[in-house]
């Protein structure tokens, strides 16, 4: 039944995917084509003999249009403009999600545009908290924001543990909604809705647990997760391909919604990148605030007895995948699955609701 919803889920929404170099391409070649048809049909007397040899493009014929600027014009536009980015870490309490905010912070995503001089242990989170930095590299500007969750598992009853996140989330859809509904609206929406959630795992090396499984179900239909599993220094590397392989499954088996969803993949070229991802979800993390000498170099790592795991090393661990995903190869991916699915999701369900208040009130008044 889980598929048929998806079908459906697929059917009903109808996206427009968002503008692709790829795409234009192509437009541009079915231009030319047509031309070429045309000039078969009704040859132009003043063309010479060499034009009418071979094929004849559009740009001969007309001079050049140069619709390729368009790319330029879109890229100075958003430059100027900048652009807001925001993920969020949700996970129990201890697995390292302060631990590794610091670390994206600390590590290439921002090293050089912030000096982070702050040096204090990092303590227990007890509010949700945001730290933002503004990213700016080769002329463009990003505000990244994560938000800092304090975990959960601490109460003898950890029932409705994920209502507070689950708030959070739709706060931020309603905020933008009002904005967006607003007769004077502002000409660029402030956008403090979740980008991306990271999940953490517990490395537990056995599979999820129901807590994980709740969460993670009711968190995957408001908000794109993506899971982690944390302290994975703590696993063998036999130990985190299992465990890894298992929480797939897991995943699976319980309906569990993850980023990159299948059914959003828009072409084929997309679906081979993610089954990468996909095949390699939940990436083991491990999350540092320190920096150590390595070969002269420094370097993010946990110094151990054994030696120094170094956090942005691939050998090491998957840290950099993350930060790749998020911030290098998915992140218009990530805000536009956010625009037209969850937000929109939300967006209909508010308004469905205010127009049946509005309709009861009507009905109440004719009374
Ligand atoms: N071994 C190991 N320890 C880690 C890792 N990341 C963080 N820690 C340690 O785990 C402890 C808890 O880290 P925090 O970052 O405070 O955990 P948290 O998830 O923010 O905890 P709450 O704020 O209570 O939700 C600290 O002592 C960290 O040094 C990791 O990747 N591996
Ligand atoms: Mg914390």
């Amino acid at each position: 039944s889980q598929d048929g919803n998806d079908t459906a889920q697929e059917q009903g929404l109808d996206l427009e995917p968002p503008v692709r170099m790829e795409e234009e391409k192509e437009v541009m070649e079915e231009m030319e084509v047509e031309e070429r048809v045309v000039e078969i049909e009704h040859p132009l007397p003043c063309l010479s003999e060499s034009d009418t040899q071979g094929i004849i493009k559009g740009r001969d014929l007309f001079g050049y249009v140069g619709i390729e600027a368009v790319l330029d014009q879109m890229r100075r536009k958003t430059m100027k403009a900048g652009f807001e980015f925001n993920i969020m870490v949700v996970g129990q309490s201890g697995l390292g999600k302060s631990t590794l905010v610091n670390t994206l912070f600390k590590s290439k995503v921002s090293r050089k545009s912030c000096t982070p001089n702050y040096e204090e242990q990092i303590s227990k989170t007890v509010h949700l908290q945001s730290v933002s930095h503004i990213i700016e590299e080769k002329g463009v500007k990003m505000k990244l924001t994560v938000i800092d969750t304090p975990g959960f598992g601490d109460q003898i009853n950890n029932e409705n543990c994920w209502e507070p996140i689950v708030q959070y989330v739709n706060e931020q859809y309603e905020k933008y909604l009002k904005e967006e509904l607003n007769v004077n609206r502002k000409k660029r929406i402030p956008d403090s809705r979740v980008h991306g959630c990271v999940y953490f795992l517990p490395a537990t090396g056995h599979w999820l647990r129901p807590i994980d499984v709740e969460f993670m179900r009711r968190l995957g239909k408001i908000v794109s997760i993506v899971p982690v599993i944390a302290k994975a220094d703590t696993l063998t590397l036999e130990e985190r391909l299992e465990f890894k392989q298992r929480i797939r499954q897991d995943l699976q088996a319980n309906g569990i919604r993850v980023y990159p969803q299948k059914e959003y993949d828009e072409d084929a070229e997309d679906r081979i990148l993610n089954d990468k991802i996909r095949e390699n979800i939940p990436f083991a993390v491990v999350g540092t605030d320190k920096e150590h000498q390595v070969n002269g170099n420094k370097v993010l790592g946990r110094k151990t007895k054994w030696g120094i795991i170094e956090v942005e090393n691939v050998a090491h661990c998957e840290f950099a995948h993350l930060r790749d995903l998020l911030i290098r190869s998915h992140l218009q991916d990530l805000k536009d699955v956010t625009h037209n699915i969850h937000y929109e999701t939300y967006r209909v369900k508010r308004l469905n609701e205010s127009n049946a208040n509005g309709l009861a009130y009507e009905l109440v008044q004719n009374i």
